[in-house]
């Protein structure tokens, strides 16, 4: 039995315990990883500061993806550690039922106003996954609330992530996802064509000239199933999860055409294009396309507390909550919905972004970020390249009958090298803090460059 650490020192103790011992890794059964394979040789983190973690043999990792995405600021900030101290200090926890708090009534306040078109309400989670299925939730009670309840049919798209609910990996076309609860998902989604097309789109820079016409797909779903009976579309505006996915210029555009020609609601999931991935604050604003409802959460609190939300347009709110008799308007809500930590985190870290123009900054080291990672083309075994924003990947030809295992191979090189990357598929994905320095941008490329050819 492991005694418990409670107290400050004993929980600084424990952080840095793998330095000289590691702790006991039996009982925890880690999300998403190879369990045993971990537990035989564990990449344990110890701490954290801005573009760097520290490992536990304290050695420093340059981060090239933001923890998960997530980090957009860089990590242990301040401002944002001291906002969370000072919450927990003085409203550790409220109940978000029949009860309010300041600090998640002004956060939602502070999202309306960087929101773009009429997207002006908030829902509050705590995590993407639970974004996704409350959206999804949202879309039902709206259609139902102006009496056109035949409308439950979700539409996703394949290779799209949507996180782990059973909408979620539902609407999501992640088929190993899938597999294991197969038999129990939700019974009326379609999915629509992937943009992936590295036969007319490879080593493109920015938005892919060719594909718009993949939106097309939709209207094959609206005539075999009848446009009357979808609910919503939900597509990521730049696909992460499944390998950095860039939309061909003119995609999302037609996608809105075509669920506005049918009354069908568009969901972007911006878990994580939301907060300037992409060189601007959402997706939406980044391709200038106007969704009815935004999944967030990620940069949200810059990772620091778990949060997601959900942005929905005037009309939406106004109908499933104006539009409802006298009570409870909508059965739905978690127990931490808008937590006191996480909307303190959220309000500093927003603070933060627009302090330091973060978002701004990334579209102004994007083009540096573009040349970086382009400058591996040639390199063998690369079949692709590509970049938006703060956003890289690339592509590798899977060895014959082993899909994966070249990247993951890459993967470890490159965390051998002092650099954290990220492994999906034969895709090495690379998504930064948006505070990168140019000559980390080269340390990154440099490292993975050693690493493609060490594994070759
Ligand atoms: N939607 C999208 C678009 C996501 O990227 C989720 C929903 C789910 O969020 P939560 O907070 O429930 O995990 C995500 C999560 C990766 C990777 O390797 C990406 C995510 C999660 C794990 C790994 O790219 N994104």
């Amino acid at each position: 039995m492991t005694t418990i650490a409670s107290s400050t020192s004993a929980l600084a103790a424990l952080l840095h315990a793998p330095l000289e011992a590691p702790p006991a890794l039996e009982s925890l059964w880690m999300p998403f990883t190879n369990n045993r394979a971990f537990k035989q040789a564990p990449r344990m983190l110890v701490s954290a500061k801005d573009m760097h973690y520290t490992d536990a043999d304290g050695r420093q990792v340059l981060d090239g993806v933001a923890g998960l995405w997530c980090v957009n600021a860089g990590h242990c900030r301040a401002p944002i550690s001291d906002a969370i101290a000072t919450a927990a200090k003085t409203l550790d926890y409220a109940p978000p039922f029949q009860m309010g708090h300041s600090l998640s009534f002004a956060l939602a306040e502070r999202l309306a106003d960087m929101l773009p078109g009429d997207l002006d309400h908030v829902f509050f989670t705590n995590s993407g996954s639970e974004a996704v299925d409350t959206a999804l939730k949202i879309a039902l009670a709206y259609h139902q609330a102006r009496g056109d309840a035949k409308r439950t049919r979700f539409v996703g798209r394949q290779r799209g992530y949507h996180g782990v609910g059973f909408g979620g990996i539902s609407v999501g076309g992640i088929p190993t996802n899938a597999k294991q609860f197969a038999s129990q998902l939700l019974p009326s989604v379609d999915h629509i064509a992937h943009t992936h097309d590295l036969a007319r789109n490879a080593f493109s820079k920015g938005q892919p000239q060719h594909g718009a016409e993949l939106a097309d797909d939709l209207e094959r779903v609206i005539t075999e199933r009848g446009g009357d009976t979808i609910a919503a579309v939900i597509v990521e505006p730049v696909a992460g999860s499944t390998g950095v996915l860039i939309p061909p210029v003119g995609y999302l555009d037609r996608l809105r055409k075509i669920c506005d020609a049918h009354g069908i609601l568009l969901i972007f999931d911006e878990v994580i294009t939301g907060f300037g991935r992409t060189g601007s604050a959402f997706g939406a604003t980044r391709f200038n396309v106007l969704p009815d409802l935004i999944c967030a959460a990620k940069g949200l609190t810059n990772g620091a507390v778990p949060m997601g939300a959900v942005f929905a347009r005037h009309t939406i709110y106004d109908t499933v909550v104006n539009g409802a008799p006298a009570g409870i308007e909508l059965f739905h809500g978690y127990t931490y919905s808008g937590h006191p930590l996480a909307a303190a985190a959220g309000l500093a870290t927003l603070d933060l972004y627009e302090r330091e123009g973060l978002f701004q900054r990334a579209a102004d080291v994007a083009p540096a970020w573009e040349r970086a990672v382009h400058a591996l083309r040639g390199r063998k075994n690369v079949i692709d390249i590509r970049n938006i924003g703060l956003v890289g990947a690339v592509e590798l030809e899977p060895r014959e009958g082993k899909p994966g295992t070249r990247a993951w191979d890459v993967f470890l090189e490159c965390f051998k090298r002092g650099v954290l990357v990220r492994q999906t598929g034969d895709i090495i994905a690379l998504t930064p803090p948006l505070i990168i320095e140019p000559s980390q941008m080269q340390e990154i490329v440099g490292v993975l460059g050693e690493a493609i050819d060490a594994v070759a």
